[in-house]
């Protein structure tokens, strides 16, 4: 067996004004839980650090600057000034996180990112390539969820890059891990190239509204409970369905709850077995661990009987994925 204790940590509501420092002592409060619970791996939401600011049109350049970490070309985010002690906290606890938020490069381009960092050093990146809405906001009414990250970010150009997560060697035989990002996991595609590089665990956050009409295109009378069952429903049905398919364990992060008290973000934190079972879920709409031991011996049924890739795919039949 090669068992490793892993987490989810929920980050629930936070506000377009809610002060870096405030959302920061939170996160650290989860990774002081986490290391409580002897958890070596934790998983945080996409744009961790900030409200979901996409959705807003923001038009001051010095507000919408603040939502952005500005990155060190040698050593990434860890040591950006309004998160430096998060990534301090982790090293000194020696837990490793994926953690997601918008990223600056030293030349000024925009993505929203998630890094794998352990002991303050950033051992992969990823750039979300999915990046759903539009450049336009539906309108500018301050009750409408605009989805404005074509406008915001450039698509990830990192491509799907499984790693192997070295530092947790100690634990079990270094496992080999992927990043998504929120709207990424609804997409096949991604899923199969960290498949095909044999990934044992996918680690995605995410920020899925519960009810936007404009943006899911459904009959603005809906009943609001429906629409956040049927958001979250299409969540879990992805997730459990592309681990099972990939034989690999997911653990994914919401940021969730009502930010500003009026823009609600469904749940669904959790752990998916490689069997497409949920092992492990949040039971609250706020800042919440969610703890699973696994073991990562349990994507063998799927890699090398149910689906072993190397006997059983026709990629000589999948060419049109590519040339459409
Ligand atoms: N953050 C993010 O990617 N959200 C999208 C909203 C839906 S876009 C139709 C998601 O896929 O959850």
């Amino acid at each position: 067996p090669r068992p490793l204790r892993v987490a989810a940590a929920q980050v629930g509501r936070v506000d377009r004004s809610e002060p870096r420092a405030s959302v920061l002592a939170r996160l650290i409060t989860l990774l002081e839980e986490a290391d409580k619970q002897a958890v070596k791996l934790v998983v945080f939401p996409e744009t961790t650090f900030t409200t979901f600011f996409p959705r807003y049109l923001i038009t001051d350049d010095v507000e919408l600057n603040s939502f952005f970490e500005n990155e060190d070309a040698v050593t990434g985010i860890v040591d950006a000034p309004n998160v430096k002690p998060f990534f301090d906290k982790a090293a000194q606890l020696g837990i490793d996180v994926v953690v997601g938020y918008a990223e600056k490069t030293p030349d000024g381009v925009p993505y929203n990112t998630a890094s794998y960092v352990s002991g303050r050093r950033v051992v992969s990146k990823y750039r979300k390539v999915h990046l759903p809405g539009a450049f336009e906001p539906f309108n500018d009414h301050p009750d409408t969820t605009n989805q404005l990250e074509k406008r915001y970010f450039k698509p990830g150009d990192l491509g799907f890059q499984a790693f192997r997560a070295p530092s947790l060697r100690h634990e079990v035989k270094s496992p080999i891990i992927g990043m998504l990002i929120c709207n990424d996991r609804r997409w096949a595609e991604g899923w199969r190239c960290y498949g095909l590089q044999g990934a044992e665990i996918m680690c995605i956050g995410y920020n899925t509204v519960a009810w936007a009409p404009e943006l899911w295109g459904a009959d603005p009378n809906m009943d609001r409970d429906f629409a956040r069952q049927d958001a979250l429903f299409h969540h879990k049905l992805v997730c459990q369905a592309h681990a099972y398919t990939n034989a690999m364990f997911c653990i994914t992060a919401a940021r969730c709850g009502w930010d500003d008290g009026k823009f609600e973000l469904i749940t669904g934190s959790m752990v998916v077995d490689p069997e497409g079972h949920i092992i492990a879920e949040n039971k609250t709409d706020g800042d919440e661990l969610v703890v699973a031991d696994i073991d990562l011996d349990a994507c063998l049924q799927g890699k090398a009987r149910t689906f072993a890739f190397e006997k059983h795919r026709r990629p000589e039949h999948y060419g049109v994925i590519v040339e459409r």
